[in-house]
């Protein structure tokens, strides 16, 4: 039994060392598939249990990306529902398989339907580092559509970094800017695109803290703010009234560990807000470029969640 894996992916999820919300769900479908394989169980009973609870070691990592608890839920989607230890063994693996492949796939196909909304010489501003928008982006550029991108720098952990070193890799002028610089930059913008942690039944989009001004700032300045998601980013159980938990980080990410701050001063520092779904214009998923309001029947038609399915019991959360 090989539980560093689970231990050291909890680990490199719950410190950010991976991150981005399809990259944890990636990374989570692996560590299951590799847990998996290195129990002895001697009954389906046993192999059940000890991957569930590795599942409830996983979830617990990052609360709000949904994109978590939908690929632990797609990866033990098989294991519950085998008849033998062999037939559990093999779905698992071939659950998370199918999982990591598809993941990638639809990042890729999202780029392409992502650079199609994008108009030529095209000024953009996207938020944080995500997977899905700067796949989209590059590809406009590949195609001679992207003039510059105004990239900010997310504070506190900074995945703005990361953002305009994949973008200048790419060959793309930008420019970085201070987060609460992003509505005196919108009048120069065309488009906003970012990613996101979790899409709610109505429409709203969770993603990184700073998204809601942004584009509350876009909204101000009738310009399109375009999400880029997989489908495995909606959130089932919202369709419940399930809220998003909202991921509060330590201060330490926002003054450091040697700054003392001066008495009855308290750090605040969630990690996401929530983006309503009037400030968006655009979800470009894998399936298709959708209005907000469309988010309900991707979650029943794509995604199969129908009543039956909110009626059975899982062991672990899942969304
Ligand atoms: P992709 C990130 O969260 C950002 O909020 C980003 O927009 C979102 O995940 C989606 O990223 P964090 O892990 O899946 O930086 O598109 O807290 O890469």
């Amino acid at each position: 039994m090989n539980t560093m894996v689970l231990t050291k992916t909890a680990d490199d999820i719950s410190s950010m060392r991976v991150r981005g919300a399809g990259r944890i769900a990636r990374t989570a479908a692996a560590a299951l598939q590799e847990y998996g394989a290195s129990l002895d169980s001697k009954t389906l009973a046993e192999f059940i249990t000890e991957m569930e609870k590795a599942a409830v070691i996983l979830r617990g990592t990052r609360p709000t990306a949904v994109s978590l608890p939908n690929a632990i839920r797609h990866v033990m989607r098989g294991v519950q529902k085998a008849e033998t230890l062999v037939e559990a063994q093999r779905a698992l693996h071939d659950c998370a398989t199918e999982f990591i492949r598809d993941s990638h796939a639809a990042v890729d196909k999202i780029a392409d339907i992502t650079a199609r909304q994008i108009p030529d010489d095209a000024v953009i501003m996207t938020h944080c580092n995500s997977q899905a928008a700067i796949a989209g982006i590059i590809r406009a550029h590949e195609q001679g559509k992207v003039r510059e991108v105004y990239a900010t720098e997310v504070r506190p952990r900074n995945q703005g970094y990361l953002t305009i070193q994949a973008l200048s890799d790419a060959g793309i002028s930008v420019s970085f800017i201070v987060d609460s610089a992003a509505r005196m930059f919108m009048p120069k913008v065309d488009q906003v695109i970012t990613g996101t942690d979790a899409i709610m039944s109505n429409g709203a989009v969770v993603n990184k803290i700073g998204t809601s001004q942004i584009a509350l700032c876009a909204h101000e300045a009738r310009k399109p703010f375009i999400v880029a998601a997989e489908t495995y980013k909606f959130a089932p159980r919202t369709i419940l009234g399930e809220r998003i938990p909202i991921e509060w980080r330590s201060a330490e990410e926002v003054i450091g560990s040697e700054r003392v701050l001066p008495a009855n001063v308290t750090v605040k520092n969630p990690a996401f807000d929530v983006t309503p779904p009037a400030y968006v214009d655009l979800i470009v998923t894998e399936i298709g470029a959708f209005a907000p309001s469309y988010a309900p029947f991707i979650i029943r038609d794509h995604l199969g969640w129908n009543i039956s399915e909110f009626q059975k019991d899982y062991t672990y959360s899942y969304y």
